[in-house]
């Protein structure tokens, strides 16, 4: 099968996260791998898909276990932080519109000063990816962590109807681990942080779509 393509194909529609607000949650365990993949998580968004790397956040938890929780709040806060940014909007619209409108006619006098600020304001994120590095050692606790944390992430995804992420590999070794982050020292094996990159601005697209 010459025409095989292993791993992600890329997606034949244009895929403009020029409006996309991502959030990356990372560990803090395996540190140097965990910023390989970062590191391609950033490039694919802002070189491949026009994110804006001022509307990419990054936080860290400590281990893997902690990325369901954290991306859980971190969304919500920042859907709570959105909405209340809009109520202000519409609360500092009206104002205006009462000081710059004496009929209601000439509300149109107000647009400009309206879109400025939903421009300033944060909007919640559109997706969040969750990346951490998962290295098999010599008892169960590998197994359990990766349960956990691949039923955890996806719940967050299902329960919020924002896109999550799965950014976590599950290695039996160390080297798996090199390969699968561009971190190689023969230069073998794939980032995996481009393909989640990638992944994250096109469900997030598919997520607003029609909106
Ligand atoms: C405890 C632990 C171990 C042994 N291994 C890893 C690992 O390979 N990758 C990772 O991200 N985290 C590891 N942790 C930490 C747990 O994920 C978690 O932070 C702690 O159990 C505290 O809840």
């Amino acid at each position: 099968m010459d025409d095989f393509h292993k791993g992600l194909e890329p997606s034949t529609n244009l895929q403009d996260g020029s409006n996309l607000r991502i959030l990356i949650v990372h560990t803090r365990w395996n540190s140097a791998i965990v910023q390989g993949l970062v590191a391609g998580a950033k490039e694919a968004m802002i070189q491949q898909h026009n994110v804006r790397p001022e509307n990419i956040v990054i936080e860290s938890v400590p281990g893997a276990y902690e990325l369901p929780f954290a991306a859980k709040k971190l969304l919500e806060i920042s859907q709570i932080k959105a909405a209340d940014g809009a109520s202000d909007l519409i609360g500092n619209v009206n104002l205006l519109e009462g000081l710059n409108s004496p009929t209601p006619s000439s509300s149109n006098t107000s647009e400009p000063v309206a879109s400025s600020k939903v421009q300033a304001s944060k909007k919640a994120f559109d997706a969040v990816i969750c990346i951490g590095v998962l290295i098999k050692g010599s008892t169960m606790h590998f197994e359990y962590i990766c349960e956990a944390v691949s039923q955890g992430i996806m719940r967050v995804g299902l329960d919020s109807g924002v896109p999550v992420i799965f950014g976590v590999l599950t290695c039996l070794n160390e080297q798996q681990a090199l390969s699968r982050s561009g971190l190689d020292k023969e230069g073998k094996g794939h980032n995996h942080g481009l393909d989640w990159g990638s992944g994250a601005v096109e469900m997030a697209l598919l997520k607003n779509r029609g909106i």
